[in-house]
């Protein structure tokens, strides 16, 4: 069996109501590490600390962690009534990840969540299956989730408290970020601006954190691209990123074309070469885990999104493989 000279570590994300048999499909995939996204009844201590034993008995490693409701919270992002609650209560589960061996956890400034046009609609460039959808000037229609404007500067100065609280918590613990870009990238949806929509606005938010170590990035290629040049040159950023050490996961995805209207598509199918962004990871110098975050879904009767998720990491391990033996050549 063949590693990884690279130390790029291929993983999948799992949910903490996961089965043996989702636990025998990663060992059949040659699959290692697991993201787990805990769900919201098993944030508790014994909770978290049963599913991690499991997990390793499954021989498999947990390099990061979450809970949707904790790293999407609209009463920290918005500083509404609760705020300090939430702040808390990211804290604890930080604590309790630490505790639990778990390195990172995550945050998405993005109290609407990830936004769709549709979530699963068939368009043009994802072979029939379907697929994310978005376009920019359907979703700008879109009424204020949250009763009213809330400009980009207010957002960031809730990111500012929100970092003041926890960073010396968690420098304490040694307990990592990797904060998610906002998706679709773009000033603000629903009313709501939007914290990370470039390159330049990670540059503003770990110097904001005193470029402490604790706070670094999910880079999720597919933002990257969704935004295009407004987001920033991906594989400049993947270089600088890498080598500042700011790079904690990867998230490996492919979109049909920058915004205003994108579709999510097969590695082989978007309008960027996976192969020019995986060669860029190893020969940065890339060492932690690369997932793939989101997939077209497959026909039901032939594996449905199980399907899709293999066929679409065996690619991105093929690459793997590829852009190291021509590293190594090099
Ligand atoms: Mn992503």
């Amino acid at each position: 069996m063949r590693g990884y000279q690279s130390g790029i570590q291929v993983q999948h994300q799992i949910f903490s109501d996961a089965t043996d048999g989702d636990f025998l499909f990663l060992r059949q995939m040659g699959i290692e590490h697991v993201a787990v996204m805990f769900r919201d009844q098993h944030t508790d201590y014994d909770s978290v600390m049963r599913f991690l034993e499991r997990v390793r008995k499954n021989k498999l490693i947990v390099d990061d962690a979450g809970n949707r409701s904790i790293h999407k919270n609209a009463a920290v992002h918005l500083g509404l009534a609760g705020r300090d609650e939430g702040i808390e209560k990211y804290i604890a589960f930080g604590r309790i990840l630490s505790q639990g061996g778990v390195p990172v956890t995550y945050l998405t400034w993005e109290p609407n969540g990830v936004l769709s046009t549709e979530a699963s609609g068939i368009g043009q460039f994802s072979r029939e299956a379907p697929s994310r959808l978005v376009d920019i000037d359907q979703l700008a229609a879109l009424p204020f989730s949250h009763g009213r404007a809330f400009s980009r500067e207010e957002v960031w100065e809730n990111f500012q408290y929100f970092l003041r609280q926890v960073l010396p918590e968690f420098e304490s613990m040694g307990m990592k970020i990797a904060l998610h870009p906002n998706d679709p990238p773009v000033p603000q949806l629903k009313g709501i601006g939007n914290l990370i929509i470039s390159s330049g606005d990670y540059r503003r938010a770990f110097s904001l954190a005193g470029d402490s170590p604790c706070l670094g990035m999910k880079l999720c290629v597919g933002c990257w691209l969704e935004g295009g040049p407004s987001f920033g040159n991906v594989l400049e950023d993947i270089r600088e990123f890498v080598g500042k050490g700011k790079v904690l996961t990867v998230h490996f995805r492919n979109v049909s074309s920058p915004v205003p209207r994108f579709e999510e598509t097969l590695l082989e199918d978007g309008y960027m070469d996976m192969f020019q962004v995986m060669q860029e990871f190893v020969q940065s110098g890339y060492t932690g885990p690369m997932t793939v975050d989101h997939v077209p879904e497959y026909v039901l009767s032939h594996g449905g999104k199980q399907a899709a998720f293999a066929y679409s990491i065996g690619y991105m391990k093929a690459l793997l493989h590829c852009a190291e033996g021509i590293c190594a050549k090099a």
